[in-house]
C-alpha cells in the first residue's frame, strides 16, 4: 500500500525532475601560491551547520565524546574514534553478512549463473570468489537494501546516538541512505572516487547537517582500501562540481582542481583514515572523501550509516523518509523500524523502472543523482538513465 503510494507519487518526480545546479561559488583568485585557494576559501562565509557545534547536551550518563573531539569534528569535518563500537556487535553484523552472501550464492547457483557456491569459503573471501564467476555479484549485495536486525541494533545503539546528539542535538532520525560495502579486492566498482555526500542528494539538504558513521567490520587500512578525507573541505558548505560517472561505475566524482577552487583544499589536506575493527569514522555530508583500491586478498566489509534532525530536509529525492530514533522532548520515545526496514528502496526504484530492469541479477545502476551533474563519461549506467530506467538505488557511492 505504502509502496504503491510512493510509486504513484514519485514516478513523475523521478522521470521529470531536473536538479537545480548548486549555488555558484565565486571563482577564487589564485594569487601567488597554491595555498592561496585555501586562504581565499577560508574567507567564504562558512556554513554554520557544518562548523558550529550545538550546546553540549545533558544526558543522564557520561557523553561518549570529549569537547575536544566534538571541536575536531566541526573544525576538520571528520573524527576518528579508534575504539567505539562493541566488537561483539560487529561479529553479529558479519554473521548477518554471511546470510546475505549465502542468499546471493544460492540465487546465482539455482539460476545456473555460477557453478560453485563456494560454501566453505569464509566471509572474508566468499563474495569475491562468487564475483570471479559472476561479475557484479557484489553489486547484488550493495543494491539489495536489506537491513538486518544486527545492523539496526548498531545504527540505533545508545552510544552512537549519544555521540550523534553531541553533533546535531537531541532530535535524531536515521537517514535512508545507508550502505553495506563489500569492497572486494582489485575491483574498480568498489573504489569510490572523491565526492561529497551532498552530491548524491537533492540540494534542499545542503543546510542540514547529516552525520555519517563509517564503521569497518574488519580492520581498515591503506592496503585493503580505507577512507581518505580532505580535511577542512566542508567549511564553506558548498558542493563542488561533480561529474558523472567514474569508469564503469555509477559514482559521481570531483576533480582535485575543482575542489581546490571551490573548497580550498588540495592534496596536502588528505588524511588517510586507517582504523581497527571497533573504530568509527564520523564525517558530515559536505566533507570530500573517497576510498582507495583494495590491494589485499580479502574483502573489506563496512557499514556507512547516517543521521540528521528529523525536522530538516533530507534530500533523498522523495523516495523514502528518515526514521525517527530520538526526540528530545520525549525521553521515552520508542523507535519503530517496521516501516523503514520494510520499505526496500531498491524494490521501490525497480518498481518504477522498466520490466527489463526488474531483474534481480541486473548490475547496472542508475538514479536521480546522475541528473544533477554533467555526464562527461557515459557508460552503461548513465545510458540506463537516458533510456528512462532507474535500475536500482545503491543509495550513494
Ligand atoms: O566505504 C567506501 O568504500 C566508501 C564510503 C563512502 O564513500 C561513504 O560512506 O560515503
Amino acid at each position: 500500500m505504502m509502496a504503491a503510494c510512493l510509486r504513484r507519487c514519485n514516478r513523475p518526480m523521478l522521470m521529470m525532475q531536473r536538479f537545480a545546479k548548486p549555488s555558484a561559488v565565486p571563482a577564487l583568485n589564485r594569487g601567488d601560491g597554491i595555498r592561496s585557494y585555501a586562504a581565499a576559501a577560508a574567507q567564504l562565509k562558512p556554513s554554520p551547520v557544518y562548523t558550529e557545534a550545538p550546546p553540549r547536551p545533558q544526558l543522564p550518563r557520561s557523553l561518549p565524546l570529549s569537547a575536544a573531539q566534538v571541536e575536531h569534528y566541526f573544525k576538520e569535518g571528520y573524527l576518528i574514534c579508534p575504539s567505539f563500537v562493541d566488537v561483539a556487535e560487529l561479529d553479529d553484523c558479519l554473521k548477518a553478512v554471511e546470510g546475505l552472501v549465502d542468499y546471493v550464492a544460492n540465487r546465482l547457483y539455482d539460476t545456473g549463473r555460477i557453478k560453485d557456491k563456494c560454501e566453505s569459503a569464509p566471509v572474508s573471501t566468499r563474495l569475491w570468489l562468487l564475483e570471479k564467476q559472476f561479475k557484479g555479484a557484489s553489486v547484488l549485495i550493495h543494491k539489495a537494501g536489506v537491513l538486518p536486525k544486527e545492523f539496526q541494533r548498531v545504527w540505533s545503539g545508545q552510544k552512537l546516538l549519544d555521540a550523534v546528539t553531541q553533533f546535531i542535538g537531541g532530535d535524531i532520525a536515521g537517514h535512508p541512505v545507508w550502505n553495506l560495502r563489500s569492497k572486494t579486492p582489485h575491483t574498480e566498482q568498489a573504489t569510490v572516487p572523491w565526492h561529497q555526500d551532498n552530491a548524491y542528494l537533492d540540494p534542499e539538504c545542503e543546510n542540514t547537517l547529516q552525520v555519517t558513521a563509517w564503521i569497518p567490520l574488519v580492520d581498515a587500512n591503506q592496503t585493503n582500501g580505507c577512507i581518505q578525507v580532505l580535511r577542512g573541505g566542508h567549511r564553506s558548505g558548498v558542493t563542488a562540481k561533480h561529474t558523472c560517472c567514474a569508469g564503469d561505475t555509477w559514482y559521481v566524482q570531483c576533480d582535485m582542481n575543482d575542489m581546490e577552487h571551490t573548497l580550498g583544499v588540495n592534496e596536502s589536506d588528505v588524511v588517510t583514515c586507517e582504523m581497527p575493527r571497533g573504530g568509527v569514522l564520523f564525517m558530515n555530508n559536505a566533507i570530500p572523501h573517497r576510498s582507495t583500491e583494495n590491494l589485499s586478498e580479502a574483502i573489506r566489509w563496512s557499514l556507512d550509516l547516517r543521521w540528521q534532525d528529523p525536522a530538516k530536509p533530507h534530500g533523498f529525492h522523495n523516495l523514502k523518509d528518515p526514521v525517527t530514533m530520538r526526540l528530545a522532548n520525549q525521553p521515552g520515545y520508542q523507535m519503530d523500524w517496521t516501516t523503514f526496514a520494510g520499505i526496500d528502496r531498491t524494490k521501490l526504484q525497480l518498481e518504477q523502472a522498466s520490466e527489463e530492469a526488474q531483474d534481480y541479477f541486473e548490475t547496472t545502476i542508475a538514479g536521480p543523482w546522475m541528473e544533477r551533474w554533467e555526464i562527461t563519461h557515459p557508460n552503461r549506467h548513465t545510458n540506463a538513465l537516458n533510456a528512462g530506467g532507474l535500475t536500482g538505488w545503491h543509495s550513494k557511492a
